[in-house]
C-alpha cells in the first residue's frame, strides 16, 4: 500500500502498489509530513506496519511513537534511539563512552561565551560549531581563530534556533579535508548486531551526496573491522534495532572519528546490498516483524566493488534543481547494472521535493571494472527533457584523482571549479 501527494499521482510506485491513498496537496507540510494523514491511511487500509522511507518522517521520534501507540509497527528503530541519536551532542557522548574515537570537543553544549573561549583553548583552532539538534551539515560554522569565536557563536546559535527551534550548540576540533565513510549496521530486537561494511560518500556538494562506493579505497580490512565493531557498539549503546548507519570522518592518516548516526535506511543502501548480497529492506521488514537476525558477523561476506551514481534533475554546472517534463528515457542494463527509479518517459518531475530521478548502481569484481561498467552504463543512458547530473558523473569517472581513489569531501567542489 502506498501513500502519495497530489504531485506524485503519476509516480511509478503509485501505479505499482496494490492500493494507493492520496494524503494531501503537493506541499510536504500538508502531505508527507502530516502524521495524522499517514496514520489514517494506514488505518483505512488495515496496514500492519509503516516503512517511513528515507526522508520526511523517517527520523521523527514522535512519528515512531504514534505508530506504536496506534498498534502499527514502525519499520525502523525505537523512538528512544531516534531521539538519542538526534541529539548530536548526546550521540557524541554515547560514542565516547563506548571508547569510539571522537574529535576533541565540548562534552556538553556551550553555556556562554566564556565557556566557549575556555573550551576553544582546550580544543584548539580551527574548530567547528555544530547545532545539537543539527545533522547533515545544517547549522555548522567553522572558526579559524579565537577572534572569530564570538560572532560565529552568535550566528550559529541563531541559525540553529531558526532551523531546529533549539539554539544549543557544541564545539569540535575541525578536520580540514576529511573523507566521509559510513558503516551500515543491522540489529534485531534481541541485541544481536552485525555491520555490513562501509560506504565512502566523500563525493558530495553542499551535503548532497552524488556518488558513493564500497569498499572505500581508503580502508584496510583491519580498519574496516575496527570501524564496523565500533559502529555496532554505538548502536547497542543506543538500544538500537533495525537498519542504521554510523557516520565517520576519516583523516588522511586513516584515523577515524565518530560523526553521527543516521537512524534510517539511506538512499545509498544499494551499494551495500550489492557487495553483501543482502536485501536490506527485506531485513528491515523481518526485524520489524520481530524476527531475530539469522546472520552472524562471520556470515557477512563482501564481494567485489560497487558504485552508485545519483541521477538528479539538476543543472550539471551548478547542481541546482531543474524540474520539467521528462520527454524521453533510456535506462542502462546488462551484467552488474541495477537502476532504482520512480520515473518513466512522459513523467513530469515535480518541483516540490528533491531532484533524485534514479540511482544507477553497478557491481563488478574490482574497482577498475566497476568504474568501466558505470561509464558504459551512463553512456547508454538517455534522459531527455530535463538536465541531469550524468555529465558530472562522466567527469568524475575520468578524473585522475578519482581513478586513484584520492577523494575527499572537497573533491567535487574542486572538480566543479576546474572549468
Ligand atoms: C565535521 C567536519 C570537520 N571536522 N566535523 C558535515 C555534515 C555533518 N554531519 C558534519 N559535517 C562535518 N563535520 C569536524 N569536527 C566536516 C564536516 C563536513 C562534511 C562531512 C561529511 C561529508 C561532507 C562534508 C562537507 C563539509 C563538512
Amino acid at each position: 500500500m502506498a501513500v502519495y501527494s497530489q504531485a506524485d499521482a503519476d509516480a511509478l510506485h503509485v501505479e505499482m502498489a496494490d492500493e494507493a491513498v492520496c494524503i494531501g496537496p503537493p506541499s510536504a507540510a500538508q502531505s508527507y509530513l502530516k502524521l495524522d494523514r499517514i496514520i489514517s491511511a494506514a488505518e483505512v487500509t488495515d496496514a500492519d506496519a509503516i516503512h517511513p522511507g528515507y526522508g520526511f518522517l523517517a527520523e521523527n521520534p514522535h512519528f515512531a511513537e504514534v505508530c506504536e501507540q496506534c498498534g502499527i509497527a514502525f519499520i525502523g528503530p525505537p523512538a528512544a534511539s531516534i531521539r538519542q541519536m538526534g541529539d548530536k551532542a548526546a550521540a557524541r557522548r554515547t560514542a565516547e563512552a563506548e571508547g569510539v574515537p571522537v574529535l576533541p570537543g565540548s562534552p556538553h553544549p556551550v553555556r556562554d561565551l566564556d565557556d566557549a573561549k575556555r573550551l576553544g583553548r582546550d580544543i584548539g583552532y580551527p574548530l567547528i560549531i555544530k547545532a545539537s539538534a543539527g545533522g547533515g551539515g545544517k547549522g555548522m560554522r567553522v572558526v579559524a581563530h579565537s577572534d572569530d569565536l564570538e560572532p560565529s557563536l552568535a550566528t550559529a546559535a541563531a541559525e540553529a534556533a531558526a532551523a531546529f527551534g533549539d539554539a544549543s550548540v557544541y564545539l569540535e576540533r575541525y578536520l580540514a579535508d576529511p573523507r566521509h565513510v559510513e558503516i551500515q549496521i543491522l540489529m534485531d530486537g534481541e541485541g544481536n548486531g552485525v555491520h555490513l561494511g562501509e560506504r565512502d560518500c566523500s563525493i558530495q556538494r553542499r551535503h548532497q551526496k552524488l556518488l558513493e562506493e564500497s569498499p572505500s579505497p581508503a580502508l584496510t580490512d583491519a580498519r574496516r573491522q575496527t570501524m564496523g565493531q565500533a559502529a555496532v557498539r554505538v548502536a547497542k549503546a543506543a538500544g538500537y534495532r533495525n537498519a542504521g548507519t554510523v557516520e565517520f570522518l576519516l583523516d588522511p592518516r586513516g584515523d577515524f572519528y565518530f560523526m553521527e548516526m543516521n537512524t534510517r535506511i539511506q538512499v545509498e543502501h544499494p551499494v551495500t546490498e550489492t557487495v553483501t548480497g543482502l536485501d536490506l529492506v527485506k531485513a528491515q521488514l523481518r526485524i520489524a516483524a520481530g524476527e531475530p537476525l539469522r546472520l552472524t558477523q562471520a556470515d557477512v561476506r563482501f564481494s567485489g566493488h560497487s558504485l552508485e551514481c545519483r541521477i538528479n534533475a539538476e543543472d550539471p554546472e551548478r547542481l541546482l534543481p531543474a524540474p520539467g517534463l521528462l520527454t524521453g528515457l533510456r535506462l542502462p542494463g546488462g551484467p552488474g547494472v541495477r537502476v532504482d527509479t520512480h520515473v518513466y518517459a512522459g513523467y513530469r518531475v515535480p518541483s516540490f521535493y528533491d531532484s533524485l530521478l534514479a540511482k544507477v548502481i553497478v557491481h563488478a569484481p574490482t574497482r577498475d571494472e566497476s568504474i568501466a561498467c558505470m561509464r558504459r552504463a551512463l553512456e547508454e543512458m538517455r534522459v531527455e527533457g530535463v538536465k541531469t547530473t550524468i555529465p558530472v558523473h562522466q567527469r568524475i569517472l575520468r578524473h585522475p584523482d578519482f581513478l586513484a581513489g584520492r577523494t575527499s569531501t572537497q573533491f567535487l567542489a574542486r572538480l566543479l571549479a576546474e572549468r
